[in-house]
């Protein structure tokens, strides 16, 4: 497969103006009938031939201005159609034949058990008709839908429908319209026995917008909590962004087989019924907040993504970092902002920064691909949206605000680049983003080496920051970037904020310092105590921040930090110090010895005020084996899961009689609500019950096994669950799984989160189990939710994954050769843990190189190709 680039760019020859499309719906031979208006671009040459996408269809007829072609008018193969000449204006009228049920790479039009849906971003939408398939060609569209009455009562598209009635032989139709121009990935089409719940909104300008949300009838009770998000992101957007919706109607559909969470279709979300689905029995807080956050983050779509879009592939991020940071501000808004935060930082500084480490390793806006679906990673998303915080934090939420007001009016109904985005909020604030602009193109993350220095005689803090980036692939150079760095300098004396005064200028108490060269000093004077610096606050750029703080200066800012999030940090350095000892000590055969400190700062924190459980609950929680892996040279994945467990246990017998009390205190018999204070009270209940666990104290088990039979909500209910099955009481863990399964077996979500308790867990059959649940009757390999639920979440159990018999790899690799053929973007995904081999020991390193060249030797899809190919460079 050859790659496209970003470079060889080139504006459409001819564009279509309007799309009708009728659907004859058949789960064998669906037969399409597309009727485009085009024209030629004003810059194309006249004898510019007409290129046009189309892959899997049988083409029945083609003709332009009415007049059928005749097969030497036209080029076609496994790509599309080439016709040689056209007029400068035409219609083109085609029809194809396409085979939903056969459809298991779920794009394009596909069948979920019995209904019809289709995903076309990216490059979905020529597996349905020809078109030029590319996100600068906008038009309105049109399209009826043809079905079974019986099998097919509900047809749906984007827009609002416009016409339907009752056809020969039981078949009906409904015809929909979108007056929105818009590219052919944000087309949809669904069809089934479906049922919806139906709601109201009244949007600024006091028009009415029915909402709707459509799914099995079963599922009929789960809708409610993703109503109530939606009904709070309209009146969100239009509060913070001045962004109201467009049409009258808005609907959702749930789909059980789907690659992605979901899909921001125009007035037509379809969304991956994980993503939308809830009820206190049978998902957890963090499922609530989940589809709480997609459910936002799709409608912000309409327009950072709709209305405004993309003019190429390369520039996803100028939608999805933007729409991710809006998501984010929506949910910090909502719920706990600072948990919100220390959430999104902790997931990205594992998963992201490994990511960026790695082979796979991207620019936010990349400059080639060969396949798109391998480039919807966290880079384009979470980094994308870390760089579009920081430019509100460059410019301030005023401009910031300016800046995205004028963008959306810029360039309505336009298909732009992050050049158009960036020189809006240049425009609103006058500040030059010509050095900013680098973090668009330049992969990897920034390590930041600081040091400072107190000047006791002349009352000076002297802070010097280094930055270095380091080489990735095909970039061995890097430039130093425009870093924004949000500080305060802590009194050792006072414990509060010192008021910051640079180049003679008092710039408050908490500010942002511009790191651009190299290395930077940054002299702050008139200090009048010793301070310890409170270094990168609220996470201000997405960089590894070296400081070479003692244990003291970390139980320090654990206490007196102003900042939330760096409280919290402090706290994970100070447990990744022990932690470092302890892997060493392990390594090395040394008795392991707990630091006290550590003791003593979780004591405190214990017995300290406790106004937010929430982030207390953040506190207590220890920074994950993934993420402790992130900070050694070589990963020792047995040392880490060792010392992890030994500071659980150590902390646990330590402050036993603390965590029965923390656990004692906040049960409740309240109804179940996915309230920030409930969750706050659940998640610290929970913590304090994990530690209980990890010692297997009598009293723990006690209140774990009566957590789980109480059956009151599935957060209570699956973290007592995972404890019992990751204890090592079989005797227990086994009757509790039985039943759970049992109980569930008809609940697809459910189901998938019992799968994922047992491969997750710590002991070593956990191979065997995965093996034995891949023959289990509801497991399939062509659902995506329940591959990602049991081989995906194998993939994430460290300990087990990587044993040194490389059997795990090997099973992974299984499942991507047989996924390969079915569906090319999942196995292409899965494939990422083997893709990090680099950090692991030579034995190790061998094995999962071995997986990656059996991989290459299969015949393969692009997708897996370009994966594998980069992680064997
Ligand atoms: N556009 C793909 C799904 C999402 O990011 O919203
Ligand atoms: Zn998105």
């Amino acid at each position: 497969p050859q790659p496209v680039y970003l470079s060889d760019y080139q504006p459409p020859a001819y564009r279509v103006t309007h799309t009708e499309l009728t659907f004859d719906l058949d789960p064998a031979a669906t037969r399409v009938k597309a009727r485009l208006l085009m024209e030629r671009h004003s810059e194309a040459a006249p004898d510019a031939p007409l290129v046009l996408n189309g892959e899997h269809l049988k083409l029945i007829s083609l003709a332009i201005d009415a007049t059928p072609l005749d097969a030497a008018a036209y080029e076609l193969d496994d790509e599309g159609l080439r016709i040689a000449q056209v007029p400068e204006r035409f219609v083109l009228e085609s029809e194809v034949e396409i085979a939903p049920q056969e459809n298991t790479a779920l794009e394009g039009l596909y069948q979920s058990n019995a209904m019809y849906c289709t995903q076309c971003e990216a490059e979905g939408f020529r597996r349905i008709t020809f078109y030029p398939d590319r996100p600068d060609v906008m038009a309105t569209f049109k399209v009826t839908v043809i079905g079974d009455q019986q099998h097919e009562p509900i047809l749906l598209a984007n827009g609002n429908p416009i016409e339907r009635g009752e056809l020969e032989g039981g078949r009906h139709f409904v015809t929909w319209e979108d007056p929105h121009p818009k590219p052919c990935y944000l087309f949809a089409l669904v069809a089934g026995n479906l049922h919806s719940v139906e709601d109201h909104f009244t949007t600024m300008s006091g028009r009415d917008v029915t909402l709707q949300i459509w799914v099995e009838k079963e599922n009929l009770d789960k809708t409610e909590h993703a109503m109530a998000s939606l009904k709070r992101a309209m009146a969100w957007d239009e509060q913070a962004y001045g962004r109201e919706y467009d049409l009258d109607l808005f609907m959702i559909v749930a789909v059980n087989d789907f690659n992605m969470g979901a899909m921001e279709n125009k007035g037509l979300n379809i969304f991956n019924s994980a993503a939308v689905l809830t009820h206190p029995q049978t998902a957890t807080d963090a499922a609530f907040q989940n589809v709480e956050g997609i459910v936002a983050h799709e409608y912000f779509h309409n327009w950072s993504g709709n209305r405004v879009t993309c003019r190429d592939w390369f520039q996803l991020s100028l939608k999805e970092g933007f729409t991710v940071f809006r998501d984010q501000c929506f949910s910090a808004d909502t719920n706990s902002a600072p948990v919100k935060r220390i959430q999104d930082v902790s997931f990205f500084r594992t998963a992201q920064f490994a990511e960026d480490a790695g082979p796979t390793a991207h620019p936010i806006r990349p400059d080639h691909y060969i396949e798109i679906t391998n480039f919807y990673t966290l880079t384009i998303y979470e980094k994308g949206a870390e760089v579009v915080r920081m430019l509100r934090n460059l410019v301030g939420e005023e401009s910031f605000r300016r800046g995205s007001d004028l963008y959306f009016e810029r360039f309505d109904g336009q298909a732009v680049t992050i050049e158009d985005f960036v020189g809006c909020m240049a425009d609103a604030s006058g500040e030059d983003f010509s050095q900013f602009m680098r973090w668009y193109s330049q992969a990897g993350t920034p390590d930041i080496d600081a040091h400072g220095e107190y000047d006791y005689v002349q009352g000076e803090y002297h802070l010097t920051l280094r930055q270095r980036t380091p080489a990735t692939p095909g970039q061995p150079d890097k430039l130093p970037l425009h870093i924004p760095v949000r500080m305060g300098l802590v009194g050792t004396k006072s414990g509060q904020d010192l008021t910051l005064t640079l180049n003679g200028e008092k710039i408050g108490k908490d500010a942002v310092i511009h790191l651009r060269e190299d290395e930077q000093t940054f002299v702050f004077t008139d200090v009048a105590e010793a301070p310890v610096p409170s270094l990168l606050r609220e996470f201000s750029a997405p960089v590894k921040l070296h400081y070479p703080y003692s244990r003291e200066d970390l139980a320090f800012l654990l206490t007196h930090d102003s900042d939330g999030f760096n409280r919290w940090d402090a706290g994970q350095r100070l447990a990744l110090l022990a932690l470092d000892d302890l892997i060493a000590a392990h390594r090395n055969g040394v008795e392991k010895v707990m630091d006290s400190r550590v003791v003593d700062a979780f004591k405190a924190l214990l017995n300290g005020p406790m106004n937010d459980k929430a982030v207390l609950a953040e506190m207590l929680t220890l920074p994950s084996e993934a993420y402790i892996a992130e900070q050694q040279p070589i990963v020792d994945v047995d040392a880490i899961h060792a010392a992890r467990e030994f500071v659980r246990q150590s902390l646990a017998m330590a402050l036993r009689d603390e965590f029965l009390a923390i656990y004692e205190a906040n049960m409740s018999d309240e109804a179940y609500a996915p309230t920030p204070e409930q969750i706050a009270q659940r998640s610290l209940k929970n913590v304090a019950l994990a530690y209980l666990m990890s010692i297997e104290d009598e009293q723990g088990l006690a209140l774990c096994e009566a957590q789980f039979a109480a059956d009151h909500n599935m957060t209570d209910v699956r973290q007592a669950l995972t404890l019992l099955v990751h204890s090592d009481r079989d005797d227990l863990a086994s009757p509790a799984l039985k039943a759970f399964g049992e109980k569930w077996a008809h609940d697809p979500l459910v189901m998938d989160q019992w799968f994922t308790v047992q491969v997750s867990r710590p002991q070593p059959d956990v191979l065997e189990r995965v093996k034995y649940l891949m023959q289990h009757p509801a497991f399939s390999l062509k659902n995506p939710n329940r591959v990602r639920a049991l081989v995906g979440a194998f993939a994430q159990n460290r300990v087990n994954f990587h044993r040194l018999d490389g059997l795990g790899y090997q099973l992974l690799a299984d499942v991507v050769i047989e996924l390969n053929r079915l569906n090319p973007e999942i196995a292409a995904r899965l494939i990422t843990p083997l893709t990090r081999w680099q950090r692991f020991d030579e034995t190790r390193q061998a094995l999962m190189r071995s997986e990656l060249e059996r991989i290459k030797a299969q015949p393969l899809s692009s997708n897996v190709y370009e994966v594998v190919e980069k992680a064997l460079a």
